[in-house]
């Protein structure tokens, strides 16, 4: 299968593709990444150089690809980090060509907008950009728990709210919303949930919360990637979850045991196959 990844390139470390297109290699999949912007390092450390690519550009990789036939052939487009709305525009123009190309495309955005620990790092008109035209687009959407807030207006503390929430976003037009680094008023800290909710099921998964050296970019988009891949495998919507809870787990052990800043995505590729401790999903 054909994965189209347009998202942010890093030379050193990992975020964006340079945290996503080795998940979905390391499964088996044919990835084409698009570079949005090709940074140093990811900007959780404390300086970058590097240039972000201007709308034109993208698009023009994006024609070219058009023109050579590939949009026909492309299984899945994953999209992350936006930067600005006329990246944005790009990125909505080829989900659309794409899909007039291939109807069955699957489109997995993660509306990247910001988190607790940060606020919003994004422009302005990014949320809006998301809220109106982006999730009615998407098949699957991968909030974490900040983002779900913005995205619905509403605070979230607790299971049902975050079940509320994603469920208001199921009603906006994606099949499958995927909620991520939720902390609700059980977790106390100790654990980090995730909710997966499709029309008829809902799942909820807790995992320890390991100690990390500080900001450590790019997990959001290795999960959003492996939970696409799963998925494409056609894994049901609770073993999706609970691969990802698994392989997560592993990933952020190795990067807490590493004391490191960048996550040890090559040092974990087994734990992204089969996750060395299973976590079961509870219906919610
Ligand atoms: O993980 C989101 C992300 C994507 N791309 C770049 C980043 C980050 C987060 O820091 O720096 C370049």
């Amino acid at each position: 299968m054909n994965i189209l990844s347009i998202q942010s390139h890093v030379a050193v470390g990992h975020a964006g593709n340079s945290s996503a297109v080795f998940p979905l290699q390391r499964l088996g999949f044919n990835v084409w990444p698009i570079n949005t912007v090709m940074f140093s390092n990811h900007t959780g450390h404390t300086g970058w150089r590097g240039p972000v690519f201007t709308p034109e550009t993208v698009r023009d990789v994006l024609l070219g690809m058009e023109e050579h036939g590939a949009f026909a052939e492309c299984d899945a487009i994953l999209s992350g980090y936006m930067g600005d709305p006329g990246m944005a525009e790009v990125i909505l123009d080829a989900v659309e060509r794409v899909r007039s190309a291939n109807p069955e495309v699957l489109y997995c955005c993660d509306p990247v907008i910001g988190d607790t620990d940060t606020g919003i790092y994004v422009q302005k008109d990014i949320p809006d950009f998301f809220r109106n035209k982006v999730i009615q687009q998407a098949n699957i959407i991968t909030p974490n728990h900040f983002e779900l807030e913005l995205l619905t207006g509403r605070k979230i503390a607790s299971t049902e709210q975050a079940l509320k929430g994603a469920r208001s976003l199921l009603a906006e037009g994606p099949d499958m919303v995927l909620v991520t680094s939720l902390i609700t008023d059980d977790c106390k800290g100790k654990h980090i949930a995730m909710m997966a909710v499709n029309d008829s099921e809902a799942w909820l998964v807790k995992t320890p919360a390991y100690p990390i050296n500080g900001v450590v970019s790019g997990s959001g988009d290795a999960t959003a990637a492996l939970f696409m891949a799963k998925l494409l495998e056609n894994c049901d919507l609770k073993h999706s979850l609970e691969h990802i809870a698994g392989a997560m787990h592993g990933l952020f052990k190795n990067t807490s045991l590493a004391g490191s800043k960048e996550l040890q995505l090559i040092g974990s590729q087994d734990e992204l196959v089969k996750p060395s401790v299973t976590f079961q999903a509870i219906p919610v």
